[in-house]
This record gives structure tokens, sequence and C-alpha cells, in this order.
């Protein structure tokens, strides 16, 4: 397997608007970060994927760009970002730029041209479709509630959104947007950032005759039957990557609904020139009923084990992938995976271990380096996320009870991840002087990141010890992964092994005391090289422990 930068790299997302404001205007900005810088180098992390910071009007904070090549002003323009570009490089870190290319703005100029009439010149950058039996095309629904088509009063026809109708889809069967496309992604290439997030990549080719869902009501069936990987998706990446990206030393993470472990390893496969790697949501989805995050379903460990093993087993040793438990558009990994009431240090040190110790590249969400948790604000007019409160409308509309939404909302919004960093714990938690855009979080006098940097045993100091770990030990990259009960309801136990050395990994995953029994492997036989705990035993892990041993 070749080696590179990007596979060993550990990446550390930002979420601008909830970083750290300097400009004292309640919401985080670009100068922010540069002050910050010294201490993301401190946790360990190479490369910063910054979440979009172009000039958008943030329907969808920042996700609906309306200029490509200009940096919102709101987050210090584009003097601010090459002085962040700059610094950045000076302190040997590399910046993942997140590209939005499945839409724009509705107030991008293409946008503004196209809806003008049926033969403008950008009409064809968009999908635009007349009304079927006066209703609209189809019946596809938006990842943001509602159809996907909205009919625009100008030419009386419906333009494609799946996302929000601010966020109209780009067109990329025609090769004006492609080649559009490609200007943008060589401009910030030339630029010298160092890669791209891209965003939704999964659905940029469309199937044009937009057939009707047969499932309309199955919403993970529905994105990966109609929405996901269409018919010309391996043609568009294989045409950006020999036009612009194998040009530059740069990384490629596609993220993408719909993704599965059958379509996966097409796009990152190493022979075929695509994207480096990406993001699946087999675990971030798998609480997801058949209607969606706000439809929950009970979730045990072994189904949790089957995705880290299926996905494992599919992508290597042709390709590569990423691991990750949260990211802005996630409940707090924490609050998900771990116990924020009981065991709120040790369970986050485990889901530590667990990322630091797993086939892939790291990414580390902004935040849970010290163990932020999921918010619970009073009512819905403290959340934000178009998502949200779109659910919440459609929800209201429905008649269904909500007192017991709003226990969902607090649940999956995607608000948990937005809430401002916990620096420390005088105003504001440390965040912004003014009212921050979104409510802190009111546990931060707790949790902030000035209280664990003088507590030697907190979750942050665990993440610097883990990176260390991870890099000071490349089978943690590169080694095979086997995991060794996969049946297991409390206990997850894997092995990362090449032909020099092998290290296995035990993690329970409950709030009691778990003996260790365990055939595949002889604890003996092995020593403690780390672990979330100080008294550890041979014979069975404290509740939430975490260790990783090697054999002798
Ligand atoms: O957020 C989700 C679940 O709550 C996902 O379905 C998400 O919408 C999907 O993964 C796509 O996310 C990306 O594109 C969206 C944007 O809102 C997200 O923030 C972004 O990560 C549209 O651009």
């Amino acid at each position: 397997m070749k080696k590179t930068w990007w596979k060993e790299g550990i990446v550390y997302q930002i979420y601008p608007r909830s970083y750290k404001d300097i400009t004292g205007n309640g919401i985080g900005d670009i100068l922010g970060i540069i002050e910050k810088l010294d201490y993301i180098k401190s946790l360990g992390v190479d490369i910063i994927w910054l979440c979009p910071v172009y000039e958008s009007p943030n329907d969808d904070n920042g996700y609906d760009i309306s200029d490509y090549r200009n940096i919102s002003d709101e987050f210090g323009g584009n003097a601010a970002f090459d002085l962040l570009l700059s610094e950045m490089h000076k302190r040997g870190l590399k910046l993942l730029m997140d590209l939005v290319l499945n839409h724009s703005s509705d107030e991008h100029e293409w946008f503004k041209e196209s809806r003008k009439s049926k033969v403008n010149p950008y009409r064809d950058y968009y999908f635009w479709q007349e009304a079927k039996n006066g209703k609209a095309p189809n019946n596809w629904k938006s990842f943001f509630s509602g159809s996907v088509w909205k009919k625009d009063e100008i030419t009386d026809e419906y333009f494609l959104h799946l996302f929000t109708k601010k966020q109209p889809d780009l067109n990329w069967e025609n090769p004006k947007v492609r080649e559009e496309i490609h200007d943008i992604v060589e401009f910030w290439c030339k630029k010298g950032v160092d890669g791209f997030r891209m965003d939704v990549i999964s659905l940029i080719s469309k199937q044009t005759d937009f057939p009707d869902s047969h499932v309309p009501n199955d919403y993970g069936e529905t994105i990966k039957t109609y929405y996901a990987n269409g018919p010309k998706i391996h043609q568009y990446l294989n045409e950006l990557n020999q036009k612009v990206l194998s040009k530059y030393d740069i990384m490629t993470v596609g993220e993408g609904p719909g993704i599965d472990l059958e379509t996966g390893l097409d796009y990152v496969h190493e022979d075929r020139d695509e994207l480096n790697m990406i993001f699946h949501f087999g675990h971030m989805f798998i609480d997801n009923g058949i209607g969606g995050k706000y439809d929950p379903i009970e979730v045990s460990l072994p189904m949790f084990k089957k995705v880290f093993n299926d996905w494992d087993d599919k992508i290597y040793p042709k390709g590569w992938g990423s691991i990750f438990l949260g990211n802005h558009d996630f409940s707090r990994m924490v609050s998900r995976f771990g116990n924020t009431e009981k065991y709120h240090n040790k369970s986050a040190k485990l889901l530590a271990l667990l990322l630091f110790t797993m086939r892939g590249t790291v990414y580390v969400y902004q935040g849970d380096e010290i163990g932020m948790t999921n918010v619970a604000y009073p009512d819905i007019s403290y959340y934000n996320d178009v998502e949200t409160l779109n659910s919440y409308k459609e929800a209201l509309a429905q008649g269904k009870d909500m007192d017991a939404f709003l226990k969902l909302v607090h649940m999956q919004s995607r608000d948990n991840a937005r809430t401002p960093m916990q620096w420390n714990s005088s105003k504001n938690a440390g965040f912004s002087e003014a009212k921050p855009w979104l409510e802190v979080n009111s546990n931060y006098k707790s949790i902030n990141v000035e209280a664990q940097e003088k507590n030697e045993d907190s979750i942050l100091h665990f993440y610097r010890k883990m990176s260390a770990f991870r890099k000071a030990n490349k089978v943690m990259v590169y080694g095979n992964y086997k995991c060794l009960n996969e049946d297991d309801p409390h206990l997850y136990f894997y092995k990362r092994y090449d032909d020099k050395e092998t290290y296995i990994i035990l993690l329970n995953f409950c709030n009691d005391t778990q003996k260790i029994d365990n055939q595949t492997f002889d604890i003996n036989n092995t020593t403690l090289c780390l672990s979330n705990y100080a008294d550890n035993s041979n014979e069975y892990l404290n509740p939430w422990e975490a260790q990783v041993r090697k054999y002798l």
C-alpha cells in the first residue's frame, strides 16, 4: 500500500461560525482560527478542514455559495483567508477547503441569470422542468423537508433543489458547468490550498428523467435508489481528477449520502483516479429508521461493529477510507455513542481511542477533543439549523406531539454540534464578547479547554496522547484490521497488525465491569500500551475502559 501524507495526517474539522469570534459580532471568524492555530497544532493535528467560508446568504450556513472565489466578509474576507493559509503553512499545517459543487446558492450570478428566461444562456446551468399534471415534476422529497421542486413564477417552471429552496442543484450534464467547476477548483489549487472536502459529491449526477420514487416513505432507500451514485458520477469525477486534481499534491475526500458498500470502493479505488477517500455514513445514520433521523431506532453494539467491519473489508487494500465519529451534521459523538451522565470522561476517551486506532484517515471534529456534548434548548426558538426548523414545521403541520418532537430535536438536531466552542468558563465560554449567534451549551463551566489544559487526566490530554501514539506507530495507519468479537453486545475487540507487530484494542462500551473472555488472543502474552484507566487488569475491563495492548 502506497504511503502518503494524507493517509497519515490527522484532520481537525472547524465550523468557523462557532470556533472563535475576534471581531466581536457573535460569529466566529478566520482571525479567531488564526489565534488558535498553536492550540490546534498542539493536538497533533496536521490538516485543518475548514467548513465553507465563501460568500453566502447563509440559508444553510455557508453550504449555499453565492461566490466560489471570494471569502465572506463576515469571516474576514480574502485578506484574512490569505493570512490564515500562510500562518498555517508556516506551522506545517495543511488546509482542506470545503467545496459545495452539487448546488449553489440561488443568489449566485448563474442562478440569477438562469431564472430570467427559458432561453437565457445560463438556463441549463440548473435543472428546470415543466409541471406534470399541474403538479411538481415528481414525488422526490428534499433532504430538508418538502418537495425537491420549487416553481419559479418568472418562467412558470420548476427547478430542482435536493436541499433548501435556496440551494438549486447544478446541472453537471452541461459541459459549461463542468468547465466552470474545473476552473474554480484550479483557482483554489493555485492559491495553494492542500485539498478539498467535496460536499454531497455522491449526488452530482442525476437521473435526468427524474422518475418518481417508488419508496417515497423510505428516505434512506430513496436517496440510494434515486439521488445518489447517478449514471455519470464516475465520469465526472474522473474528468475532474484528470483535468485538475492530478496536477497538484492535494488530498480529496468526498462526502456522500447514499454511498454504500457496493458503490464505495469505486470512488476511491487507487487505479481509478477519482477521489482519495470518502466519508460514508454507515455508522452515522445507524439510528435512522425508515422515516429518517426523526424516526430513530434502537442501536446495538454488534450493529455498530458490523459497519466498521464491512467497510474495512470492502475498501482495503485497494482504496482508502476515513474514520470519524462526528461532524457538524450530527449530534455530539460522546452523547451518541458514550455516556455523558456517569462516564463522560471515560467514554469520551474510549471513543478517542477508537478513532485513533482504526484504519483510515482520522478526522476530529472541533470540541470533541474536550468531550463537548449535545445541547437541550428549552424551545425551538433557540435553534438555527434549517434542517431542524423545517423538520419541526413539518411535524407541526402533521399534528405530531410537539413535546415529544422537541425531545427528538434534543437528540438529533445538527445544532448539537454547532454550539460555540467552549474555551473557558468566562462569559459565552470565551467564544465571543457579544451574544453568540447560537447559544452556548450551559455546561461550559465544567467542560472547557482552559480547565482541561490544567488537568492531566482530561479528555484533551488524552487526545494528545492518542495522536502521538498513532504517529509513533504506523501500524495504526497502515496495518490490517480485524474484529475479534463481532457478536458481543458490550465489548469491542479488534487487532491492528502487519508482518512485524500486532496490537489488540479492547473497548468496553457499557456501564458495568466486564470479564475479558476471548479465545482468539492470549492476553497474558500482551503488554499494555495505553488505557483510559490507571488500574488495569488482565481479567476484566472497568466501565467504558479502553486499552491498547501489544503482542510480545
Ligand atoms: O445532515 C444530514 C443529516 O442530518 C445529512 O443528511 C446531510 O444533509 C448530508 O450528509 C449532506 O451534508 C452536507 O451537505 C448539506 C449541508 O447542509 C451539510 O452541512 C453538509 O455537510 C447541503 O450542502
